[in-house]
C-alpha cells in the first residue's frame, strides 16, 4: 500500500510537469483528482487494509491528497491566472518608442564650424568666462578709458572693475599666445556676456567663435583665403562674398565679411533688410601691440584673427527671426533641428 502511494505521488508529479495545455491539465485532474481518480481509488483501497496498518497509510494518503491538490492549483494559476498573462505577450510587436534628445542647434552650429576649421588645421581652445580687465581689454589694445570699452557693455564683478564676465573669447587667444610660440592655429568657441537690453536681436549671454592664425609671413590674402573657404563649406560653394573695412582695437587693418543673402540670392528680402548682403563675421590682421603684450616679436610674426556670433549665424541659416527662441528650450522649436 505504501509503495502504491509513493508511486502515485511520483507519477502525478511527472504528469503535472508535462502538462502544457489546458486540455492536458484537465486530463491530469481527471486521472488523479476526480471522484473516481487514482487518489480516490487509494482511499477506497485503504478500507480493506488490516486495522493496524490503517493509521500510517491514512496519514500518508491524506498528505498525498493535500500535496496533489496544492500542486495542481499552483499549476492552474500559472497557466490561467496572473502568470498566464505574460504568456500572451506578443513578442513580434514593436517596442514603445523612447524619445531621444538631440544636440541643441547652437551646439550643432559650433560643432560644424569646428569641423570645418579642423580640416584646415585649426584646433579648439577654451578658457574661463570670468576674466580680468587685463585679458579682456588691456592685452587686446583697449586703452584705459577708451570709448571702445563702453561699447562692450560689460558686466563687472568687482567694484574696481578689474574682474568681469568676458565680452568676447579673445582672452583665450591671449592666454594661448602667452603659453605658446608660433605657429598658432586655433579657434575659440565659447559663451560671452554683454550687459544689453534683451531683444529679438540681442541677448545678455550668447556664443562666439573666434579664430587666430599666427606665423611668419601671414598676409591678408591668407585671411581672405581661409575665411572664403570657410564660407563656401558652411553656406555652399556658390556663395558670393565681400569684405568691407571696419574698426576693431585689436586688428589693423580690419574687415567685416558679408555673404550674398541665401534666402533671396541677393535680390533683397526681409532677412537681408532689402540690401542683398548679410554680415557674417569680423576679422583683421592682429595689431602689433597685441604681439608685444604677449612677448611675440611683431617684426618677425604676423597673423590674422576673426570672430563671429553663433546665435546670429544660426538664426540667419535657419531663418529664426527671434534669437530668444534658442534659449526658451521649447521642444516644438528644438525638434525642428
Ligand atoms: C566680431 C568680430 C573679431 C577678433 C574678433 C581677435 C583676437 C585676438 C587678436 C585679434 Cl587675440 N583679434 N579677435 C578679431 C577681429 C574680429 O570679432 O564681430 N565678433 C562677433
Amino acid at each position: 500500500m505504501i509503495g502504491n502511494i509513493e508511486s502515485v505521488r511520483k507519477e502525478f508529479a511527472r504528469a503535472l510537469e508535462q502538462a502544457t495545455t489546458r486540455e492536458q491539465l484537465e486530463q491530469v485532474r481527471i486521472k488523479y483528482l476526480a471522484r473516481n481518480g487514482l487518489v480516490a481509488e487509494l482511499f477506497e483501497h485503504m478500507k480493506s487494509l488490516p486495522a493496524d496498518q490503517k493509521p500510517q497509510a491514512g496519514k500518508l494518503l491524506n498528505s498525498l491528497k493535500v500535496e496533489v491538490q496544492q500542486a495542481f492549483e499552483e499549476k492552474r494559476n500559472l497557466m490561467e491566472g496572473e502568470g498566464a498573462k505574460n504568456d500572451t505577450l506578443d513578442r513580434t510587436m514593436p517596442g514603445r518608442p523612447r524619445p531621444l534628445g538631440s544636440k541643441h542647434p547652437i551646439t550643432q552650429t559650433i560643432d560644424e564650424i569646428r569641423q570645418i576649421f579642423r580640416s584646415m588645421g585649426f584646433s579648439s581652445a577654451y578658457g574661463p568666462e570670468i576674466e580680468t580687465d587685463h585679458y579682456n581689454f588691456e592685452a587686446l589694445n583697449f586703452p584705459p578709458d577708451h570709448p571702445a570699452r563702453d561699447m562692450q557693455d560689460t558686466f563687472f564683478l568687482s567694484p574696481s572693475k578689474s574682474v568681469l564676465l568676458r565680452t568676447h573669447t579673445s582672452p583665450v587667444q591671449i592666454r594661448t599666445m602667452e603659453g605658446q610660440r608660433p605657429p598658432v592655429r586655433e579657434i575659440m568657441p565659447g559663451r560671452v556676456y554683454r550687459n544689453e537690453a534683451v531683444s529679438a536681436r540681442s541677448l545678455v549671454s550668447f556664443h562666439q567663435v573666434e579664430g587666430l592664425y599666427v606665423d611668419t609671413g601671414v598676409t591678408f590674402s591668407d585671411l581672405k583665403g581661409t575665411l572664403v573657404a570657410f564660407a563656401r563649406q558652411f553656406y555652399g560653394k556658390d556663395v558670393r562674398y565681400k569684405f568691407r573695412p571696419t574698426f576693431f582695437p585689436f586688428t589693423e587693418p580690419s574687415a567685416d565679411m558679408y555673404i550674398s543673402c541665401f534666402l533671396c540670392k541677393g535680390k533683397g528680402c526681409r532677412m537681408c533688410k532689402q540690401n542683398g548682403w548679410l554680415e557674417i563675421l569680423g576679422s583683421g590682421m592682429v595689431h602689433p601691440h597685441l604681439f608685444r603684450n604677449v612677448g611675440y616679436d611683431p617684426e618677425k610674426y604676423s597673423g590674422f584673427a576673426f570672430g563671429m556670433g553663433i546665435e546670429r549665424i544660426a538664426s540667419l541659416r535657419y531663418g529664426v527671426d527671434d534669437i530668444r527662441m534658442f534659449y526658451e528650450n521649447d521642444v516644438r522649436f528644438l525638434n525642428q533641428f
